[in-house]
């Protein structure tokens, strides 16, 4: 790479893959040798966090620099939700932008389209091209929400004008003519466990309702090929110029329903055979910067939003599949996707960048919510006063420094916080279930104030809150202060 060219960079970002799903991160029972490959000139880093243990606030932060306590909106959407990024803040992909990339998001959204009743069949006012991105080609929600369709920039893809769409979120089905899962069982060829039970689409039942747009439904079996498409596309079209890609994968979310050539590629189920998919796009996206001559001039990040769960609401075998074959999806950690416990936002991070990274492992904490300002500080981008929790860490991320965050601090699906600082973890008390039944999953809610020395105990199993009193006075005061303040940075 010429000295002054500046890199490209992908950020590869995986949906609910957990510490323990990759081989590098000693996963048992997987393996993972694309994504363990990035490692030959990258850093693995065993404390990398998101800012929380779901999907849209962990996003959220992800692109703006901020922590979502500060947008009330950071819940799990809808698929009719409205965009929560406002038009004029500065995000990840204007950091970019502002630098001369060309960026682009392909997968997974999940941060609201429009401004409200939003009418699928027109021109869509509010998507990622008015947030930073150039090219946009993603679905909605989650691959479980309707409706099931791509939005290419502004626009639903391949919509038939004499067959339009319409999405409902009402508890009660608003159209009588569809087919749901509650009213037709028989269609279904995946059964769901919780939720899960409103439209059927392409033989899975999904959250909401929608009607209409048949030509334009993807089938779940070809997603991964219709992403990957647009990203090597994006790729090649802009490889004479500096470029950003958002990938953001959909595996292995629910339903897990890969392509045909992955059915039974890991011997544990569907949820292993989408990590096996996924980590076939990551090989094919490697080969093909190779084929473009672009390996050396781009960083890949590789993480995950939020930690794992085997039984998100479809009955697909994955609890006794990874029982068996001993595969723990979370790894050592305690807790998963939803928990205050570190299986919930802490996450394989991986940054590689072909002849610039040697092979490393850092223990430095970082959280996701430090790229913007990272990238900006790499692009000589100036912040002013957005991103306000967004710490300038691009010497960690490329492993040219140990001068690392003190400290970590994120969310539970009820917003309840923990703090880390070195090696304490400390969890805020609060009102709630303790485990969620239906995701048998250990949610770290609890009266009572948890404190962990993560440094003998990384499975937190051991609560010495009582014996440090004033630690636990000193976070819970600094969680408060992070509350109630504007800003960290
Ligand atoms: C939950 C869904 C779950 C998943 C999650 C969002 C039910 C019973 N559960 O409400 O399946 O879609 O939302 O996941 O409907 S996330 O990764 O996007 O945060
Ligand atoms: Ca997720």
């Amino acid at each position: 790479m010429s000295a002054n060219k500046t890199p490209n960079v992908i950020l590869v970002y995986a949906d609910d893959l957990g510490y323990g799903d990759l081989s590098c991160y000693g996963g048992v029972g997987v393996e993972t040798p694309n994504v363990d490959r990035l490692l030959e000139n990258g850093i693995k880093f065993t404390d990398g966090y998101s800012t929380s243990a779901v999907c849209t606030p962990a996003r959220y932060s992800l692109l703006t620099g901020e922590y979502p306590f500060r947008n009330p909106k950071t819940h799990i959407l809808p698929g009719d939700a409205s965009c929560i990024i406002s038009k004029e803040k500065l995000t990840l992909p204007k950091v970019f932008k502002s630098a001369g990339y060309n960026t682009a998001v392909i997968g997974k959204w999940h941060l609201g389209l429009g401004e409200g009743n939003l009418d699928w069949n027109e021109e869509i006012t509010h998507t990622p091209n008015d947030v930073g991105f150039d090219y946009s080609f993603i679905f909605p929600a989650t691959n479980d929400r309707v409706p099931c369709v791509y939005i290419e920039n502004r626009r639903v893809k391949g919509l038939d004008p004499d067959d339009p769409i319409e999405v409902s979120y009402t508890d009660e089905c608003p159209y009588e003519d569809i087919v749901t899962a509650t009213k037709n069982p028989e269609l279904l060829r995946m059964k769901h466990s919780h939720g899960h039970d409103q439209s059927v689409v392409n033989g899975v039942g999904r959250i909401g309702y929608m009607r209409g747009g048949r030509d334009a439904l993807w089938r779940d079996e070809d997603l991964t090929e219709d992403f990957l498409h647009r990203v090597k596309g994006f790729i090649s079209a802009n490889n004479k110029n500096p470029f950003f890609i958002y990938y953001a994968l959909h595996q292995p979310h629910v339903p897990r329903v890969p392509n045909p050539r992955f059915v039974g590629a890991s011997g544990l189920g569907p949820r292993g055979d989408v990590i096996a998919e996924l980590d076939w796009c990551v090989g094919e996206l490697v080969s093909h910067l190779e084929a473009e001559g672009l390996l050396e001039d781009t960083i890949i990040i590789f993480s995950s939003d939020n930690g794992p769960v085997l039984d998100d609401g479809y009955l697909d075998d994955s609890p006794r599949l990874n029982r068996a074959s001993r595969h723990k999806p979370a790894g050592p950690l305690r807790g998963g996707k939803y928990s205050k416990f570190e299986g919930g936002a802490r996450v394989p991070l991986i940054v590689s960048w072909a002849s610039h990274i040697k092979p490393q492992t850092s223990s430095a904490l970082v959280s996701q919510v430090d790229f913007v300002a990272s990238f900006a500080s790499m692009l000589g981008v100036d912040l002013g006063d957005w991103a306000p929790d967004s710490l300038h860490m691009i010497d960690v991320l490329l492993g040219k420094s140990h001068i690392v965050r003190e400290e970590i601090f994120a969310e539970d699906l009820a917003k309840s916080h923990f703090l880390r600082q070195g090696k304490w973890t400390y969890l805020q008390p609060g009102e709630g279930i303790a485990i969620n039944y239906h995701t048998d999953t250990e949610l770290g809610t609890s009266l009572d104030p948890q404190l962990y020395n993560m440094e003998y105990d990384i499975g937190q199993r051991e609560n010495v809150a009582q014996l440090h009193m004033d630690i636990v006075e000193k976070m819970d005061k600094r969680i408060q202060e992070i509350k109630t303040g504007e800003r960290t940075r």
